[in-house]
């Protein structure tokens, strides 16, 4: 793994630890959570999103998945309550998926994954910005929603219809007036714990907050998310799926959840 990181053999997960050492840490992500292990915590709050659809700005295929981005500048989108103390703003959201419907997600229910899954990424406002927060035990806070087969999901669809200008690596195009919002389950049942980034550099810094409700998406849908790709322009093209982590470690820690 001489340059980067990917999803292929010779640059994947398996391989992460060689330039990421953090990757066999005490608090890695994703996990498998088992739901009958989980702990009732009546002391967690509801989750509070406040988000503001102007607060859009572009969407990007990073070569390692596609993001939207937000002005992260004032408070206008912001996570509070949940497990976290504070404000934390959303900087992006992105999703993670499979090859084929059977597989796709980061983080599995008693071994089961999901076809993909969103994450809306925060940071916490104690800190200047994303950079400052991204290495801090409190910096963080992901937002994961599992996405289910079902019904063509129309609240996705803006998103897939924007993915013919983001087919390849390094291309971004404007992408305003979206509300995340528009994304979430019907209810906000959840499970947290203390975990990393899901990818390089795979940074300690993530309160979880993972949804038990999914959201649908069709096949339909997901196969024009595997119609993006790896690649740029300039190289050989390569679809785009199984830009995942497996489950990793639990080392002790405790999954706490905000229902019964
Ligand atoms: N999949 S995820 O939600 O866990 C996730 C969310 C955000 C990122 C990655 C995965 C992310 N990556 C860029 C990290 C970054 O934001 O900007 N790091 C920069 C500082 C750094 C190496 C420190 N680089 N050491
Ligand atoms: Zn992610």
């Amino acid at each position: 793994m001489s340059h980067g990181w990917g999803y292929s053999t010779h640059d994947g997960p398996t391989k992460w630890a060689d330039n990421f050492p953090i990757a066999n840490g005490p608090r890695q992500s994703p996990i498998n959570i088992v739901p009958n292990q989980a702990q009732y915590d009546s002391s967690l709050k509801p989750l509070k999103l406040k988000y503001d659809p102007a607060t859009s700005k572009d969407i990007l295929n990073n070569g390692h998945s596609f993001q939207v981005n937000f002005e992260d500048d004032d408070d206008r989108t912001i996570l509070t309550g949940g497990p976290i103390t504070g404000v934390y703003r959303l900087k992006q959201f992105h999703f993670h998926w499979g090859s084929s419907d059977d597989k796709g997600s980061e983080h599995t229910i008693n071994g089961t994954k999901y076809p993909c899954e969103l994450h809306l990424v925060h940071w916490n406002t104690k800190y200047a910005n994303f950079g400052e927060a991204v290495n801090k035990p409190d910096g963080l806070a992901v937002v994961g929603i599992f996405l289910k087969i079902g019904s063509a999901n129309p609240r996705l669809q803006k998103v897939i219809d924007a993915f013919d200008n983001i087919k390849a690596k390094n291309q971004q195009t404007t992408f305003s007036n979206f509300d995340p919002k528009n994304l979430l389950p019907a209810t906000l049942h959840y499970w947290t714990y203390e975990g990393s980034l899901t990818t390089p550099p795979l940074l300690e810094s993530v309160t979880w907050i993972v949804l038990k409700d999914p959201i649908s998406v069709s096949p339909v849908q997901m196969d024009k998310f595997r119609s993006l790709l790896f690649s740029s322009d300039e190289e050989s093209p390569c679809c785009m799926m199984d830009n995942y982590r497996p489950p990793q470690p639990l080392k002790g820690r405790k999954v706490r959840s905000n229902f019964k």
